[in-house]
Protein backbone atom coordinates (compact mmCIF):
# COMPACT_ATOMS: atom_id res chain seq x y z
CA UNK A 1 0.00 0.00 0.00
CA UNK A 2 1.24 3.24 -0.90
CA UNK A 3 0.41 6.71 1.03
CA UNK A 4 1.05 10.09 -0.13
CA UNK A 5 0.44 13.14 1.88
CA UNK A 6 0.26 16.74 0.81
CA UNK A 7 0.62 18.49 3.69
CA UNK A 8 2.39 22.22 4.84
CA UNK A 9 4.45 19.88 7.72
CA UNK A 10 5.65 16.70 6.12
CA UNK A 11 8.52 16.28 9.28
CA UNK A 12 5.14 15.95 11.44
CA UNK A 13 3.89 13.37 9.77
CA UNK A 14 7.17 11.32 8.79
CA UNK A 15 8.35 11.52 12.31
CA UNK A 16 4.85 10.08 13.77
CA UNK A 17 5.03 6.97 11.42
CA UNK A 18 8.66 6.04 10.86
CA UNK A 19 7.51 5.19 14.76
CA UNK A 20 6.98 1.45 15.83
CA UNK A 21 4.44 -0.85 13.86
CA UNK A 22 4.15 1.36 10.93
CA UNK A 23 7.65 2.31 10.54
CA UNK A 24 8.69 -1.43 10.56
CA UNK A 25 6.45 -1.95 7.95
CA UNK A 26 7.84 0.74 5.79
CA UNK A 27 11.40 -1.31 6.48
CA UNK A 28 9.94 -4.12 5.32
CA UNK A 29 8.17 -2.35 2.23
CA UNK A 30 4.64 -3.36 3.23
CA UNK A 31 3.66 -0.22 3.17
CA UNK A 32 5.58 3.72 1.53
CA UNK A 33 5.05 7.04 2.75
CA UNK A 34 5.76 9.23 0.40
CA UNK A 35 5.30 13.07 2.21
CA UNK A 36 4.75 15.97 -0.14
CA UNK A 37 5.25 19.31 1.15
CA UNK A 38 2.86 21.74 -0.88
CA UNK A 39 5.55 24.61 -0.23
CA UNK A 40 7.55 23.36 -3.03
CA UNK A 41 4.43 23.72 -5.13
CA UNK A 42 4.42 28.04 -4.48
CA UNK A 43 5.47 29.00 -7.42
CA UNK A 44 6.98 32.45 -5.80
CA UNK A 45 10.08 31.91 -4.07
CA UNK A 46 9.02 33.22 -0.70
CA UNK A 47 7.13 29.75 -0.60
CA UNK A 48 3.71 31.72 -0.11
CA UNK A 49 0.44 29.36 -0.24
CA UNK A 50 -2.18 30.96 1.44
CA UNK A 51 -4.04 34.16 1.38
CA UNK A 52 -6.69 35.86 2.44
CA UNK A 53 -10.67 35.08 2.04
CA UNK A 54 -12.82 36.34 -0.57
CA UNK A 55 -15.91 37.71 1.05
CA UNK A 56 -13.54 39.09 4.30
CA UNK A 57 -13.55 36.82 7.69
CA UNK A 58 -10.45 35.77 9.94
CA UNK A 59 -7.89 33.69 9.11
CA UNK A 60 -5.94 32.62 5.58
CA UNK A 61 -7.04 30.18 3.02
CA UNK A 62 -4.89 27.50 1.20
CA UNK A 63 -4.68 28.78 -2.23
CA UNK A 64 -5.97 26.08 -5.34
CA UNK A 65 -2.55 26.05 -7.35
CA UNK A 66 -0.02 24.84 -5.38
CA UNK A 67 -2.17 22.23 -3.93
CA UNK A 68 -3.38 21.47 -7.33
CA UNK A 69 0.29 21.03 -8.92
CA UNK A 70 1.32 18.64 -6.11
CA UNK A 71 -1.81 16.64 -6.84
CA UNK A 72 -0.98 16.14 -10.76
CA UNK A 73 2.32 15.28 -9.95
CA UNK A 74 1.44 12.31 -7.69
CA UNK A 75 -1.58 11.24 -10.83
CA UNK A 76 1.42 12.14 -13.46
CA UNK A 77 3.56 9.49 -11.57
CA UNK A 78 0.97 6.91 -10.93
CA UNK A 79 -0.29 7.68 -14.41
CA UNK A 80 -4.21 7.30 -13.56
CA UNK A 81 -6.68 9.28 -11.08
CA UNK A 82 -5.60 8.55 -7.75
CA UNK A 83 -8.22 7.97 -4.61
CA UNK A 84 -7.87 11.45 -2.65
CA UNK A 85 -9.15 12.05 1.01
CA UNK A 86 -9.29 15.48 2.25
CA UNK A 87 -8.72 15.54 6.16
CA UNK A 88 -11.68 17.80 7.24
CA UNK A 89 -14.00 18.39 10.47
CA UNK A 90 -17.17 18.45 7.99
CA UNK A 91 -16.44 14.94 6.05
CA UNK A 92 -17.94 11.43 6.81
CA UNK A 93 -16.97 9.98 10.37
CA UNK A 94 -14.02 7.29 9.71
CA UNK A 95 -14.46 4.00 11.21
CA UNK A 96 -13.43 0.70 10.61
CA UNK A 97 -15.97 0.04 8.12
CA UNK A 98 -14.31 2.63 6.16
CA UNK A 99 -10.95 1.50 6.92
CA UNK A 100 -11.37 -1.58 5.63
CA UNK A 101 -12.59 -0.41 2.49
CA UNK A 102 -10.15 2.13 1.80
CA UNK A 103 -7.68 -0.62 2.65
CA UNK A 104 -8.79 -1.98 -0.90
CA UNK A 105 -6.84 0.62 -2.78
CA UNK A 106 -3.37 0.09 -3.77
CA UNK A 107 -2.20 4.13 -3.69
CA UNK A 108 -4.09 6.54 -1.73
CA UNK A 109 -3.29 10.34 -1.55
CA UNK A 110 -4.62 12.57 1.53
CA UNK A 111 -4.72 16.25 1.63
CA UNK A 112 -4.16 17.33 4.91
CA UNK A 113 -5.78 21.49 5.28
CA UNK A 114 -4.50 24.00 7.45
CA UNK A 115 -5.32 27.46 8.46
CA UNK A 116 -9.20 28.68 7.83
CA UNK A 117 -9.58 26.23 5.08
CA UNK A 118 -8.98 25.05 1.38
CA UNK A 119 -9.88 26.95 -1.74
CA UNK A 120 -13.16 25.10 -2.80
CA UNK A 121 -12.36 24.97 -5.97
CA UNK A 122 -9.68 22.98 -6.32
CA UNK A 123 -11.51 20.47 -3.34
CA UNK A 124 -13.90 20.13 -6.12
CA UNK A 125 -11.17 19.00 -8.96
CA UNK A 126 -9.36 16.45 -6.98
CA UNK A 127 -10.93 15.35 -3.66
CA UNK A 128 -12.92 11.62 -3.93
CA UNK A 129 -14.02 11.33 0.06
CA UNK A 130 -14.51 14.13 2.98
CA UNK A 131 -13.20 12.33 5.71
CA UNK A 132 -13.13 13.35 9.74
CA UNK A 133 -12.09 11.49 12.88
CA UNK A 134 -14.78 12.64 15.15
CA UNK A 135 -16.33 15.44 16.28
CA UNK A 136 -13.81 17.78 17.62
CA UNK A 137 -11.58 20.29 15.81
CA UNK A 138 -8.31 20.13 15.45
CA UNK A 139 -5.26 22.78 13.97
CA UNK A 140 -5.19 20.79 10.74
CA UNK A 141 -5.30 17.66 8.71
CA UNK A 142 -1.92 15.98 9.62
CA UNK A 143 -3.06 13.76 12.92
CA UNK A 144 -6.55 12.88 11.58
CA UNK A 145 -4.05 11.33 7.95
CA UNK A 146 -1.66 10.12 10.81
CA UNK A 147 -4.82 8.31 12.39
CA UNK A 148 -6.07 6.95 9.24
CA UNK A 149 -2.89 5.42 7.49
CA UNK A 150 -2.10 4.05 11.45
CA UNK A 151 -5.78 2.09 10.87
CA UNK A 152 -5.78 1.16 7.36
CA UNK A 153 -1.97 -0.06 7.79
CA UNK A 154 -2.68 -2.83 10.17
CA UNK A 155 -5.40 -4.14 7.89
CA UNK A 156 -2.50 -4.89 5.65
CA UNK A 157 -1.20 -8.12 5.36
CA UNK A 158 2.27 -8.85 7.21
CA UNK A 159 1.82 -5.45 9.11
CA UNK A 160 1.24 -7.01 12.23
CA UNK A 161 2.96 -10.49 13.18
CA UNK A 162 -0.33 -12.71 13.96
CA UNK A 163 -1.90 -13.52 10.95
CA UNK A 164 -5.31 -13.52 12.98
CA UNK A 165 -5.12 -10.23 15.41
CA UNK A 166 -6.72 -7.75 12.97
CA UNK A 167 -9.39 -9.43 12.79
CA UNK A 168 -10.19 -10.53 15.81
CA UNK A 169 -9.99 -7.53 18.31
CA UNK A 170 -12.09 -4.34 19.01
CA UNK A 171 -14.92 -3.92 16.86
CA UNK A 172 -14.74 -6.93 14.98
CA UNK A 173 -18.16 -8.41 15.57
CA UNK A 174 -18.82 -4.63 17.18
CA UNK A 175 -17.82 -5.90 20.43
CA UNK A 176 -15.36 -4.63 22.38
CA UNK A 177 -11.77 -6.70 23.53
CA UNK A 178 -12.25 -8.63 26.16
CA UNK A 179 -9.81 -7.77 29.55
CA UNK A 180 -5.94 -9.46 29.33
CA UNK A 181 -4.07 -10.57 32.32
CA UNK A 182 -0.31 -11.45 32.44
CA UNK A 183 2.44 -11.69 35.27
CA UNK A 184 2.09 -11.96 38.11
CA UNK A 185 -0.83 -14.23 39.15
CA UNK A 186 -1.22 -11.63 41.82
CA UNK A 187 -0.94 -8.50 41.43
CA UNK A 188 -1.24 -6.01 45.08
CA UNK A 189 -3.99 -8.49 46.32
CA UNK A 190 -5.55 -8.57 42.88
CA UNK A 191 -5.72 -11.98 41.23
CA UNK A 192 -5.71 -13.07 37.30
CA UNK A 193 -9.39 -14.48 37.08
CA UNK A 194 -9.04 -18.20 37.74
CA UNK A 195 -11.10 -19.31 34.77
CA UNK A 196 -7.80 -17.91 32.86
CA UNK A 197 -5.31 -20.08 34.66
CA UNK A 198 -7.53 -23.41 34.58
CA UNK A 199 -6.23 -24.49 30.99
CA UNK A 200 -9.55 -24.86 29.94
CA UNK A 201 -9.98 -23.47 26.76
CA UNK A 202 -13.73 -23.98 26.29
CA UNK A 203 -14.14 -21.94 29.17
CA UNK A 204 -11.92 -19.47 28.50
CA UNK A 205 -13.23 -18.70 25.12
CA UNK A 206 -16.56 -18.51 26.70
CA UNK A 207 -15.47 -16.12 29.33
CA UNK A 208 -14.10 -13.97 27.33
CA UNK A 209 -17.01 -13.22 24.88
CA UNK A 210 -18.87 -13.10 27.71
CA UNK A 211 -16.40 -9.97 29.14
CA UNK A 212 -16.53 -8.68 25.53
CA UNK A 213 -20.69 -8.80 25.48
CA UNK A 214 -20.52 -7.11 29.44
CA UNK A 215 -17.77 -4.00 28.78
CA UNK A 216 -20.07 -3.22 25.44
CA UNK A 217 -23.10 -3.22 27.17
CA UNK A 218 -21.73 -1.12 29.75
CA UNK A 219 -19.53 1.13 27.67
CA UNK A 220 -20.64 1.26 24.31
CA UNK A 221 -24.11 0.62 24.17
CA UNK A 222 -24.60 1.86 21.28
CA UNK A 223 -22.59 -0.95 19.53
CA UNK A 224 -24.91 -3.53 20.47
CA UNK A 225 -27.20 -2.42 17.47
CA UNK A 226 -24.67 -4.35 15.54
CA UNK A 227 -23.46 -7.04 17.71
CA UNK A 228 -24.49 -10.64 16.79
CA UNK A 229 -25.79 -11.52 20.28
CA UNK A 230 -27.14 -15.25 20.78
CA UNK A 231 -30.46 -15.70 22.80
CA UNK A 232 -28.76 -16.31 25.70
CA UNK A 233 -26.62 -13.10 25.94
CA UNK A 234 -29.40 -10.88 25.32
CA UNK A 235 -31.30 -13.02 28.27
CA UNK A 236 -28.36 -12.34 30.44
CA UNK A 237 -27.86 -8.07 29.18
CA UNK A 238 -31.56 -8.13 31.07
CA UNK A 239 -30.38 -8.80 34.20
CA UNK A 240 -27.48 -6.75 34.11
CA UNK A 241 -26.88 -3.12 35.47
CA UNK A 242 -25.22 -1.26 33.24
CA UNK A 243 -24.43 1.22 35.88
CA UNK A 244 -21.61 -0.62 36.75
CL1 LIG B 1 -10.09 15.56 9.51
N1 LIG B 1 -9.46 17.92 10.50
C1 LIG B 1 -9.47 18.85 11.46
N2 LIG B 1 -8.83 20.03 11.26
N3 LIG B 1 -10.11 18.69 12.61
C2 LIG B 1 -10.73 17.52 12.77
C3 LIG B 1 -10.74 16.50 11.83
C4 LIG B 1 -10.09 16.74 10.67
N4 LIG B 1 -11.45 15.46 12.30
C5 LIG B 1 -11.85 15.83 13.50
N5 LIG B 1 -11.44 17.06 13.80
Amino acid sequence: MKFHVLTLFPEMVNNGLHTSITGRAMEKELISLNTVNIRDFAGNKHGKVDDYPYGGGAGMVMQAEPIYQAHKMLENQAGHPLRTVYLTPQGKTFNQDMAKELAKEEELVFLCGHYEGVDERVLEEIVTDHVSIGDYVLTGGELPAMVMIDTISRLVEGVLNNENSAEFESFHDSLLEYPQYSRPEIWREKAVPPVLLSGHHANVEKWRREQSVLRTARWRPDLLEKADLTKKEKEMLKGEDKNV
